[in-house]
């Protein structure tokens, strides 16, 4: 049995075939759900327009989350064609490169922190206010991608991280403010991935290999992955857990650096 069927999911942050989010709507698509898709303003639209048939296709929104008529406008679209909702996936994060590059407190600047704090952050809590009356009552799900450089200091995440806590806090407030509605609020604190967000960071390839040699499982996550443990949290199958971070990283998180066995594999 489909876990998702007959659920209504906005589908937020596609922009490739690699997209963490494009990993998400396969699933919630193999579980029966119906999805509406939403995409970073005019210029994106097209990109989205060619990945949601395989998606099951559905509505397909402009949505710059800096943009709160955007945000009120996709919600009372969804309101008029749906009259409810049962699911939020924010998969949205951007910081301006000199904030997640090299040292810290160089690369800082008050306009980069807000960008990121607003696109990356802010617009969790947001997408939550906007979605709120749509969803009450409904044992709907909102959920939100994170990365480790939430709660450790990753080198070069820089502001990302600062973006990322203060990202997964708001799931905390926004659990015990929708709770009583009945509405979940989970994040997802992934591994790295190859993606859009990803390619260009330099480092990149060898941060993956580190991970891998690193992990208990001994490889990279992949977006499918993620989807796999997003279709479990928006189901009801998750309806005891809110206020969680899930961490989708092969077990890298829960280990510290030791000896070095050249990340050894599993034995035959
Ligand atoms: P991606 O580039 O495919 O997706 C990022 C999305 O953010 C894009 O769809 C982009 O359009 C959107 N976006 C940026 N600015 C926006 C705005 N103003 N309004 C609306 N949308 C905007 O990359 P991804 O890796 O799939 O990233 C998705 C999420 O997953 C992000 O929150 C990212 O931080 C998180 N994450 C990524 C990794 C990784 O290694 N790739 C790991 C953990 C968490
Ligand atoms: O959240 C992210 C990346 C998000 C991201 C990516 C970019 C690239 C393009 C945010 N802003 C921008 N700005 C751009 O101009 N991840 C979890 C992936 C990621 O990014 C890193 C990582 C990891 C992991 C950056 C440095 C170190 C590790």
């Amino acid at each position: 049995m489909p876990i998702l069927q007959d659920k209504k999911i906005l589908l937020t942050g596609l922009l490739s075939n690699r997209s963490i989010a494009f990993g998400i709507g396969k699933a919630l698509k193999r579980e029966g759900a119906t999805l509406a898709f939403t995409y970073a303003g005019e210029g994106m639209r097209e990109r989205v327009e060619k990945l949601a048939p395989e998606l099951g296709g559905g509505l397909i929104m402009s949505m710059d989350v800096t943009k709160q008529d955007e945000i009120d406008g996709v919600f009372s679209k969804l309101g008029s064609e749906w009259g409810g909702v049962d699911g939020v996936v924010h998969s949205i994060g951007y910081a301006p490169r000199d904030a997640i590059t090299g040292d810290f407190l160089d690369g800082l600047s008050r306009s980069s922190f807000m960008t990121a704090m607003d696109i990356s952050a802010y617009s969790f809590a947001a997408l939550g206010k906007a979605a709120r009356p749509l969803m009450k009552g409904r044992n709907g799900a909102l959920l939100t991608l994170s990365y480790l450089g939430a709660v450790r200091s990753v080198p070069n995440y820089n502001t990302m991280g600062v973006a990322k806590a203060a990202l997964e806090a708001n799931v905390r407030y926004m659990a015990a403010t929708l709770g009583p509605e009945g509405t979940r609020v989970n994040g997802i604190s992934a591994g790295p991935i190859k993606t859009l967000a990803a390619s260009g960071i330099a480092g990149f390839s060898t941060m993956l290999k580190n991970f891998a040699n690193a992990a208990p499982l001994r490889r990279n996550i992949t977006a499918d992955e993620v989807g796999n443990v997003a279709a479990f949290l928006l189901s009801d199958w998750a309806s005891a857990m809110t206020g969680e971070i899930l961490y989708v990283d092969n077990g890298y998180s829960q280990v510290a650096a030791g000896m070095d066995d050249g990340g050894e594999k599993p034995k035959e």
